[in-house]
């Protein structure tokens, strides 16, 4: 069996989607997402120009060897451009070895280990009003946990995650003007100040079942956040994500010798080296990495196990720049991880990323079921994305109020 062919399309209804399409001689063909957001033409280049042309005539079926071809073969290794690229690659073999075992991904990882995976919603509010009523909304659509951000009284603007005015229920998403990123002012202590009593309140009204979760999107500093951290406490957050910036991984230390509330971080990371040291030393309690950014299914499952041996949970980072190749590769994960936590799920299923992407994959009452189609169960309809093309976008960056440049 060899490879014949793999195409890349580039867009989508919203979103710039990257999508890889690897096709065989024996008519199957597998299916993987390769966005990064805000850098989608780079995976896109990575893959026509140097990993397609590798991977012609190769057997589809050696997924193992041709991610080791990839990462061993790249003298420069790692990075979030190669492994996002090697990613879309991984998971669309993966696609195919179920296709051609006639299986669902997750009877290849060792069959179900629960019926439906936990997902949390994000909810969002200019102001506390504003994400109460956001909140509310989750709650009577089923959910069981929300992830809940909201505007900060006195702070101009607090692009981690919450709505640009009142009423307006929408995420943080990438802005379409152009290339260049608009700029927030961003304030540590307005924010220190506030959010605490914020959460306190959001936890009184909503009662002790609901699982809150919050991200502090990178803006702390380790002392702040350790002290942030220790504040929260009372509320019992089900996690706090991104308390600092990931670099400086020995922060966590701080923040655990301070605090025993959950601690969630690994959506920026692209290997297993980057989170190895904060799984054996127990200093996370959730693994973030989205599984195409880190290799793909092959990578992932070997940092899942890890984190398994540590009672380190998983909770795939679910943005909805993710399109839905990646979340039906972490759903097929999700059903199957025996340390199996959440999984962050965005409302996706807007008709014309149904008609792009279709499936079978549901959710019902904040439990995601995953389809027990072959191989990822979501499909792509080349006509639709002769509709869309490349639309160049950014993601804002934050300033503090003097200008410095801060972490967004
Ligand atoms: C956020 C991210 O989902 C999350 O937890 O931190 O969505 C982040 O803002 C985006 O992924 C950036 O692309
Ligand atoms: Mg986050």
């Amino acid at each position: 069996m060899k490879i014949t062919d793999a195409k890349v399309f580039v867009g989508g209804p919203g979103k710039n989607y990257v999508t890889l399409k690897i096709e065989t001689d024996q008519g199957v063909y597998g299916l993987g997402d390769a966005t990064i957001n805000g850098r989608e033409t780079m995976t896109a280049t990575y893959l026509r120009d140097y990993l397609v042309p590798n991977l012609i005539g190769r057997d589809p079926r050696n997924s193992e060897d041709i991610w080791q071809f990839f990462y061993r073969g790249a003298y420069f290794r790692r990075g979030p451009i190669a492994m996002a690229a090697f990613g879309a690659i991984d998971v669309a073999l993966w696609d195919i070895k179920g296709k051609l075992a006639n299986m669902p991904l997750y009877q290849l990882f060792g069959g179900k280990s629960r019926e439906g995976a936990l997902v949390y919603a994000h909810a969002t509010g200019a102001d506390l009003e504003d994400l109460m009523d956001s909140v509310a909304w989750y709650v009577e659509q089923g959910y069981k946990a929300v992830r809940v951000q909201c505007g900060i009284p006195g702070m101009p603007s607090a692009s981690y995650g919450v709505a640009d005015s009142k009423g307006d229920n929408r995420n943080y998403i990438t802005d379409f003007s152009g290339i260049r990123p608009k700029e927030e002012i961003w304030d540590s202590e307005r924010y220190m100040r506030y959010m605490p009593g914020a959460l306190a309140e959001i936890r009184a009204r909503f009662g002790p079942e609901l699982k809150i979760l919050h991200d502090v999107h990178h803006r702390l500093l380790p002392r702040e956040a350790a002290e942030f951290a220790k504040e929260v406490e009372p509320v019992r957050l089900y996690w706090l994500e991104d308390p600092t910036p990931a670099d400086d991984q020995d922060a966590l230390k701080l923040i655990r010798q301070h605090s025993t509330v959950p601690l969630a971080i690994g959506e920026v990371f692209n290997s297993i080296w980057e989170c190895n040291k904060l799984i054996e030393n127990e200093l996370i309690d959730f693994i973030r990495v989205p599984v195409t950014h880190v290799g793909g299914i092959t990578h992932a499952r070997r940092i899942v196990d890890l984190a398994g041996l540590h009672n380190v949970r998983t909770g795939f980072h679910g943005a909805p720049s993710h399109s839905p190749l990646c979340m039906a590769a972490q759903a097929h994960l999700n059903a199957w991880a025996p340390n199996f936590g959440i999984q962050e799920y965005l409302v996706l299923g807007t008709p014309e990323c149904d008609a792009l992407f279709p499936s079978e994959h549901r959710m019902d009452q904040g439990l995601f079921h995953v389809s027990d189609a072959p191989g990822l169960g979501v499909d792509f309809d080349e006509t639709e994305a002769a509709r869309y093309s490349y639309e160049p976008g950014s993601l804002p960056v934050a300033r503090l109020e003097d200008g410095t440049l801060w972490n967004y």
